[in-house]
């Protein structure tokens, strides 16, 4: 039994794998084993009643022990192979890069506008994708046999419903929610059946404000608007008032920023004029204001309508305006996670 207990012994010190252990513990302690074929090895026949006793007890004693140097030996193992798959991290590797989504350059320009107009007490507003043609059209003095309609080509639905064509369809919405005195900016994406080129897509944003008020006039739009493109552009940027027409407003500007791509010289973005167009604008008409619910002889105010991606394209010096909806990580992942 002694020699049995030192070759055990040295059995379990070579065992490497919990699969070993086990064919040790076959050849041990299984049906067929040598511990337990010591018990058949003995004829108690020749045995005194003292000596089987003896016997009996030291068995017992072998198998125990047996037991409970295979359970050792079974929990080392078991601890080095969790240890081993633990050490099979190398941390002098360099690590599995996680790459960051990065922020849309439209997101990034509407997150400093929206700043912007919040510390001068505009509320952020939304609107709908879809919309009603009296909102996109009628409300904003565009009747349905009026020539203007065939300025914005439209996605028409069913049932008098639209994709809106521009912001302003939430002028309207606005003025009935809130009524005056309002100032509010309410960004959003618009819909156009047109062709697409360097500087037109079909789906496009714009961010649309509309300030109410006893006393407005062309002066505040004005101060609004340049502090809105000195605070978007940090830097110098040429810009040029005309005026411009349309049926929501009167009077009405077009204001045109110098293309940044090309510094004014003349490229595909700004169609080799120098100029883009950026910043339509002007006093918003009596009629609006009625459709709003807002009385014209106390109340005036000025709207405008930024076509933000647009301006994302100048302010990132992005010539190409289908790269903004092409999904192009390429693209996208020049730009910052956050401001
Ligand atoms: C309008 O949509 C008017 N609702 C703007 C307005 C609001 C005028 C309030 C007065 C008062 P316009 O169609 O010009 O106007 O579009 C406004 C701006 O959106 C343009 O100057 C341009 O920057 C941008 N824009 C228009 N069409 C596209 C297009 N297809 N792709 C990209 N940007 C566009």
């Amino acid at each position: 039994m002694e020699e049995m207990k030192t070759r055990l012994t040295s059995d379990l010190a070579q065992a490497a794998s919990l699969d070993e252990l086990e064919k040790i513990r076959v050849a041990y302690l299984g049906k067929k084993g040598s511990i337990t074929n010591l018990s058949r090895s003995v004829d108690f026949g020749k045995l005194s009643p003292e000596e089987r006793k003896d016997f009996g007890r030291r068995f017992n004693e072998i198998k125990l022990w047996a037991e409970e140097a295979l359970a050792q030996a079974s929990a080392r193992l078991q601890a080095a192979g969790a240890s081993q798959a633990a050490g099979a991290v190398d941390l002098t590797l360099p690590g599995a890069r996680r790459s960051l989504g990065s922020l849309h350059p439209i997101t990034l320009v509407q997150m400093e506008l929206e700043q912007i107009f919040q510390g001068m007490s505009f509320i952020i507003g939304t609107g709908f994708h879809v919309e009603r043609e009296y909102y996109n059209f009628d409300a904003l003095n565009i009747p349905g046999d009026h020539p203007a309609r065939e300025m914005q080509d439209t996605f028409w639905l069913t049932n008098g419903m639209l994709m809106r064509t521009h912001t302003s369809a939430n002028q309207v919405r606005m003025l009935e929610k809130h009524g005056a005195p309002l100032r509010a900016i309410f960004p959003g994406r618009c819909f156009r059946y047109e062709n697409v080129d360097a500087s037109h897509e079909n789906t496009f944003y714009q961010l649309e404000g509309l300030m109410v008020d006893k006393g407005i006039s062309i002066a505040h739009l004005i101060g609004v608007m340049k502090a809105l493109l000195d605070q978007v552009f940090h830097q110098d940027v040429k810009v040029r008032l005309r005026p411009g027409y349309f049926p929501f407003v009167e009077p009405g500007f077009e204001l045109d920023c110098q293309c940044l791509i090309c510094g004014g010289d003349g490229c595909k973005t700004c169609k080799h004029s120098g100029w883009i167009e950026l910043l339509p604008c002007g006093m918003v008409h009596p009629r609006v204001l009625k459709f709003g619910g807002v009385d014209p002889m106390r109340y005036s105010g000025f709207a405008f309508g930024l076509g933000l991606t647009r301006l994302a394209m100048m302010k990132y010096g992005i010539p190409e305006i289908r790269l903004m909806n092409s999904g192009d990580v390429r693209f996208l992942s020049q730009f910052p996670a956050a401001v």
